[in-house]
């Protein structure tokens, strides 16, 4: 099996943007380890903060985000980072080319059930002649993203990666540290007959998604003819991941629950980063009204309503939308 730097040098992606993601990758073996010791790590459980989007932190957020935030900044490789645990941009090296923005652990509620998580991020150039200090180095859409990622901590710890030249998974040898290739190319299927939706909120949706999952749910004797399976992760990381090895739509739609919060979702390190990855791996990335990664980012924790996955029903569901 291939290691990961041979197969990005092949691909002919920059010696910077490779020993950058190896950062990255260093970080997350750490992560690893650190959600594989479980209650013997003695950081599971919520902190007594919550972080600037009120949402209440749990330890090994804290943790995660401080190991990626060192490994980066300390590395050289970064101009500056944004983060889901971050009020604000954090500089790193003035001379660097790339910025970075994450969600150190994505799904952390699960981390107390031993259930999925995993960290997302997403590369992007920084502004030639930009200050690093100024936030709005990361106001550009995630179609200019270099590469995005996540990995995934699950039974196997899982890397999914794409630097525009399809979408490729690694899985951890845990025994060498080493991230082996184990699917060049993966591609959504354009069909399915599974989507993922948190359907607690239904009585708050918009009339479109209202109206695309009561078809859904009629089943075999309602307008779409088939019966349909439902799937909820409650961790975004882990029903993409699903959604990318065996097909799916996942959405977390606008809703009216919160006035102050209509959408979930955070634009910069969830909704770009998995939006490349679908898009690179055939399938698609919406927010209902218009492709995610061509959103002009207004603010870094900015949230954005999610449609992604298997191209036909994407289409289907998008349909309702017109
Ligand atoms: P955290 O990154 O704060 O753990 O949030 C995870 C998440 O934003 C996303 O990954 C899930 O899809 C979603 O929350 C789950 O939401 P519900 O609480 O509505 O199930
Ligand atoms: P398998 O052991 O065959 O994988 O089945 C798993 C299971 O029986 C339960 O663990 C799970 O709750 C259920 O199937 C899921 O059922 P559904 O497909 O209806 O959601």
């Amino acid at each position: 099996m291939r290691r990961l730097p041979p197969v990005l040098l092949e691909d002919g992606c920059p010696r910077e943007l490779i020993s950058l993601i190896r950062t990255i990758l260093a970080a997350c073996k750490e992560i690893s380890f650190r959600v594989g010791q479980g209650a013997l790590s003695g950081v599971l459980g919520s902190t007594l903060d919550e972080n600037i989007q009120g949402e209440t932190q749990k330890k090994l957020d804290v943790v995660t985000n401080q190991l990626l935030k060192d490994i980066l900044l300390e590395s050289g490789y970064v101009k500056a980072i944004a983060s889901e645990e971050e009020d604000y941009t954090v500089a790193g090296n003035p001379d660097a080319e790339y910025i970075v923005a994450f969600d150190p652990l994505d799904g952390s509620s699960n981390t107390d059930i031993n259930s999925l998580v995993g960290t997302i991020f997403s590369i992007m150039k920084a502004p030639e002649g930009s200050d690093a200090a100024d936030q709005s180095i990361f106001m550009q859409p995630g179609k200019n993203q270099v590469a995005a990622g996540y990995v995934l901590y699950g039974p196997c710890t899982t890397l999914a990666l794409t630097t525009g030249k399809g979408t490729r998974f690694f899985a951890l040898d845990k025994t060498h540290g080493t991230f082996l290739l184990t699917q060049d190319f993966a591609q959504v299927p354009e069909d399915t007959n599974e989507y993922a939706i948190n359907a607690s909120n239904q009585r708050h949706w918009q009339p479109a998604m209202q109206s695309y999952i009561d078809d859904l749910m009629a089943g075999e004797t309602g307008p779409r003819a088939r019966n349909f399976n439902m799937r909820w992760i409650a961790a975004m990381v882990g029903d993409v991941h699903r959604v990318l090895c065996r097909g799916g739509l996942f959405t977390y739609p606008t809703d009216t629950k919160d006035p102050n919060k209509p959408n979930k979702l955070r634009l910069l390190y969830e909704a770009n980063p998995m939006a490349m990855l679908i898009e690179q791996a055939g399938g698609i990335a919406s927010t209902g009204t218009e492709r995610i990664m061509d959103i002009q980012p207004d603010a870094i924790h900015q949230r954005v309503a999610v449609i992604l996955g298997s191209k036909n029903e994407v289409e289907t569901c998008l349909g309702y939308h017109k």
